[in-house]
Formats: structure tokens, sequence, C-alpha cells
């Protein structure tokens, strides 16, 4: 018996009417944008939900480990000081459950389920010229309007499930970490297959191991990851976090990511290699994404990236004892943290339980999945569950299954055929009155999400207040601006070793046949912030605004 589990949510009918403004996503983003434009604009809004609950990316990414690389008290809004007193978190870094938990506290402490329509999938959405409205259809059949129309669908919310020949043969069970079953996958006592060595697998793979009788992971692309140092907080930080609110986030709109530390000034050859092996110890030993932050210039000097790089090379071969395993695990091809830095508990000492083994895909590739198992070049696999933790087709697939048309029916398809054109990653010219919160273009994933978040969602629901304050009835970005904008994204880009990684989902590398281009933006969030507060203050300059 061939079964795909999935989570599943329960389609919703008659979802109609006309509103101000309709939302896309009740994750983090679509959240925070209604709570702006119901509350502080008083507008009527929607929001549309495929899910049947709050949360988003984390309602749906519920495998084994799920759990967040951004620190607690950084991975939440900061717009609300009551909110920031009334929450706290346990653990330095939240799992899946507790970030969902936040977020329907969040929900019900601002009254926002009310305005959100649940198991309601967008299947289109298209601009009407005459009436200068969005038309939203949903899966259901139903239509809805509105003036603006806001994608808040996330980067990371379009699952990628390889094509690789066979699946629908396999007698087994498979998932996609991104579409996680509500009930969860028993393990015990299975042969599982992992496909996929990103965050996720690097995640998944320690947890799914203490269960199953064999775990065999299948690497096509080895990994640097860094211990994440996961702990239960101190009553004394969790103190420290309440009475240093306004200094926490201070820092974070500040840095670069948008995390609660900030990155060294030191660059990594005006130390002694002796200091600089005790500098990365001490990192290595206080974990996290802070690891990247130890020198100034990791990040865009390949020599100094390579000190850091052969650190953690040289730390897997000490951790994993199998030298074969230890070998391939280690024979990384790119700059350290040009793919996004996984994180971890445990991976690397999975290696070494009897019950785990990896299958180097480089050496020998995937050829087809049989009824039984995987078939590499050189071996078969018998397995009775396959996880793909495969990725996403990030940053443009969310946007493009939303089947969005804009003005003089240019579908967002086909404008985008040869890669996102954004401006700002806000505004795409030729789609009137639509915005993407953390659109490509947009620091994004380069960023802890919640802070880029809260600068879009802030920034859009500026900009409404600025239409409806001189009677405006139409923003639209221009194609100039797009193009320009788009040379900046590129700049920023190649200042970094970020484009070293050719094969990263940044490039939309890992979904076969998506424009190669570099999507998020590399300048930081806080020079981000800056642009896009200047053009605002511009008049909104680059955009089109008319009555
Ligand atoms: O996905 P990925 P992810 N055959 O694309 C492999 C965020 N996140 O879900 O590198 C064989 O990074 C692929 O191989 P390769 C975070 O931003 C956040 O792990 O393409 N293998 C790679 O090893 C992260 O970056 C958190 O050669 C195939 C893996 O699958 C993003 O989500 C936690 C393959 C995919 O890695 C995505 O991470 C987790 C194929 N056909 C994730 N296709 C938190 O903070 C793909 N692969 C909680």
């Amino acid at each position: 018996m061939t079964s795909v589990k999935t989570n599943s949510a329960t389609p919703r009918s008659a979802v109609t009417g006309t509103f101000d403004a309709l939302i896309v996503g009740a994750g983090f983003a679509g959240l925070y944008q209604l709570l702006c434009l119901c509350d502080r604009l008083g507008l009527s809004v929607r929001v549309l939900e495929t899910a049947d609950g709050v949360g988003g990316t984390w309602y749906w990414n519920r495998y084994p480990g799920a759990r967040c690389d951004s620190e607690s008290h950084s991975y939440c809004y900061s717009f609300s000081d009551a909110l920031l007193q009334e929450w706290e978190w346990t653990e330095r870094y939240p799992e899946q459950p507790e970030i969902i938990r936040y977020l329907n506290f969040v929900a019900d402490r601002f009254d926002l389920r009310r305005d959100i329509s649940f198991g309601t999938r967008v299947t289109a959405a298209r601009f009407d010229a005459a009436t200068h409205r969005w038309l939203v259809t949903t899966e259901a059949g139903d239509t809805l309007s509105a003036k603006f129309l806001i994608a808040a669908v996330g980067c990371l919310s379009a699952a990628n499930i390889p094509n690789i020949p066979g699946l629908d043969d396999f007698a087994g069970d498979w998932y996609h970490t991104g579409q996680w079953p509500h009930d969860g996958v028993d393990f015990t006592g299975k042969r599982v297959g992992m496909i996929g060595t990103g965050s996720t697998g690097i995640q998944a793979a320690p947890v799914i191991a203490e269960t199953a009788a064999h775990l065999t992971v299948f690497q096509r692309t080895a990994n640097y990851s860094v211990p994440a140092r996961n702990a239960p907080l101190t009553a004394e930080f969790k103190r420290y976090v309440k009475a240093n609110a306004a200094e926490i986030r201070r820092v974070m709109r500040a840095t670069t990511n948008g995390h609660a530390f900030t990155i060294s000034d030191r660059l990594t050859f005006d130390v002694t290699p002796e200091e600089r092996q005790a500098l990365y110890e001490a990192a290595w030993e206080k974990g996290g994404l802070q690891f990247r932050a130890t020198f100034q210039d990791l990040m865009v000097d390949r020599a100094a990236n390579d000190t850091a790089a052969s650190f953690i090379r040289a730390k897997i071969r000490e951790i994993v004892k199998d030298d074969k395993t230890a070998a391939a695990l280690s024979d990384i091809d790119h700059p350290y943290a040009a793919k996004r830095p996984p994180i971890d508990t445990g991976y690397f000492e999975t290696f070494n339980r009897a019950n785990v083994s990896l299958v180097d895909l480089r050496a020998s590739p995937i050829e087809r999945i049989t009824p039984t198992g995987i078939a590499t070049r050189d071996a078969a696999f018998d397995l009775d569950i396959i996880v793909f933790a495969t990725g996403f087709d990030a940053m443009t697939g969310p946007l493009l299954k939303l089947e969005i048309t804009g003005r003089d029916g240019i579908a967002l398809r086909d404008a985008w055929r040869v890669g996102p054109r954004s401006y700002l990653g806000l505004q795409i010219a030729g789609f009137p009155n639509l915005f993407t919160v953390t659109g490509p273009g947009s620091p994004s994933v380069l960023c802890n999400m919640p802070v880029a978040i809260e600068q879009h969602v802030e920034w859009i629901t500026d900009c409404i207040a600025h239409m409806r304050e001189h009677g405006l009835q139409c923003i639209e970005a221009r194609s100039e601006a797009a193009d320009q904008w788009l040379e900046q994204v590129n700049a920023a880009a190649n200042a970094t070793l970020l484009p070293l990684a050719t094969h990263s989902w940044y490039f939309g590398a890992n979904v076969p046949g998506k424009p190669r281009v570099f999507m998020p933006y590399a300048g930081g969030m806080a020079r981000y912030r800056e642009i896009c507060a200047e053009i605002a203050a511009r008049g909104y300059e680059g955009f089109a605004l008319s009555g």
C-alpha cells in the first residue's frame, strides 16, 4: 500500500464579502498585518488561511525535532511592551508546539480570530482594472474583493518534493517535513530513510534515530552545523529579558541579521592562530547562530571564512567515530554560512549510533524509489518510511501558488519567468495595491524573521495610512525602480560569499527549472530598514501613486 500522509486542514465554504484589505496567511506576518490594519487604521480586513489554525509555517512544520534556530527572546513580536512582559518562553530555542502556543496566545490576546477564515485556500487573485480592486477566489469557489491584497504567505511554505522516479510505487509511507501529520508518525521499529541534510534534516535525524529500528540518512551535500546548546531558560535570564526588553529590541533592529546579539568588530587575521582557535572554541561551546558573529569578516573574506570552515570540519571528524562517515560528513563544498547555517542537538553524534548510517549521494546518487525502498547507483536500501527533508520552493513558490494576475492581465508567473523582480521585496510592477510581506528582494530569510516581518508590516501600514490621508487609491512599484533595486540586490549579494554556494535555495537551485536568481537582499536588515524609511520620507520614491 502506498500512502502519502500529510497534515490536513478542513476546507470551509461561503467566505464572501467586500473588504478594504485581504491578507493571505495567518502566520507571524498575517496576524500582525491584521492587527495593524484593523486596530491602527480601522480598516475592514479578512485573513484567508488554508490551515485550521494560526501559525503559518509553524502550523505545517511539525516534524520531529522542529525547533526555532533563533533564540526565543528574539523570536517573537516586539511591537507590544505588554505582550513582551506577559509571554514567557521556557527554552533557549522554542520548540514548534511552544511557538504555536505563542501565536495562539497572540491571536487571543488581540482578539484576531474573528477576522480570520480558516480552512480557506486561495486559488486565484485578479486585479480588476475597472474597479481598482482585487478579486480573490477560494478553493470553495467563493469570491471576495478588496482594495488592497497583502500576501503574508511566508518564504518557506511551498514544500519541495523531488521528482524521483518510482515514488508512486513505494509500498511504505512517506512524508515531507513541511507537511507533517498532526497526529505524528510512529517510527518505533521502522526502517526509516531520510533524504536531505539542511537545517530540517539536521534537526530531525537525532530525534528519529531515538525510536527507529534503523535510520539511513541520504546526503547529497554535506553541511556545516554548530551545536545549538539548547537548555531551559533560567529564572535569572527570564528576568533579564523582561527588564531589558527595550535594549534587546534596539540591538535586534540595529544588526545585520536581526538577532539579539551583535557581530564582533574583530577581523579574523587581527588575532593570532591560537587566539582564533580559542575564540572558535568558546563560540562552539556557547553554541547557536552566534558562531557566525565571531569575526566581522567571515561572510566577506574567503580566507577568513576558511578558518571557521576548517574549525567545524575538524569538529565533525573529532565527533564522528567512523572515518568513512566522518569524511563524507565533513567533505563540504561551500563556504561556511554561504547556505543557511544549521544548528543542531547531537546531529553528528547521531552517526555514532549503531542504528544510523549515512549514504553519500555524491558518490552514488539515488536512481529510483522502488516498492521496498531507495535504490542508489550502487546499492538498495529497504525502508518502511521515507522522510523528505528536502526543503521548499522558497520565496517565490508560495506567491506563485496564489495564481496572481495583475494589471493588463499579466500573470505573476509570466512576470517572474526569468526570476523575481520586485521593488524592495514589497511591491511588483504591474500589480497595483498588492504588497508582499518579506517578498524576494527583501532581507527576509537572511534575517531573524519576526524582525523582518514587523518592519514590512509597519511599512505597509504606514503606506496605506499615507494613501488614505492624501486621498490616493492606487500604489504600484515603477518598473525602473524595480530594475534598479534588483541591481542593488545583486550587488549586495556579490559583496558577500553567499553566491559561492551556487546550489543554495537562496538561488532557487534546489528546484529543477527554477530561474537562478539570488533572491534575498543581503545588504543587512539595518541598512534595508533605513532605505525603506528614506524612500517613504521622499514621498514613496519609485512608486506610482494615483488618486
Ligand atoms: O531545506 P534545505 P530545509 N535528492 O533546502 C536535499 C529554514 N528552517 O527544510 O543541498 C537528494 O536547506 C538538499 O541537498 P542539496 C531555514 O531557513 C528553519 O532543511 O540541495 N537530496 C538538502 O540537503 C532553512 O535553510 C528552521 O544538495 C535532495 C536538503 O534536501 C530552510 O528552512 C528549521 C534532493 C534540503 O535542505 C530550509 O531548510 C529548519 C534530491 N532530489 C529549516 N532535493 C528553524 O529555525 C533536495 N535535497 C526552526
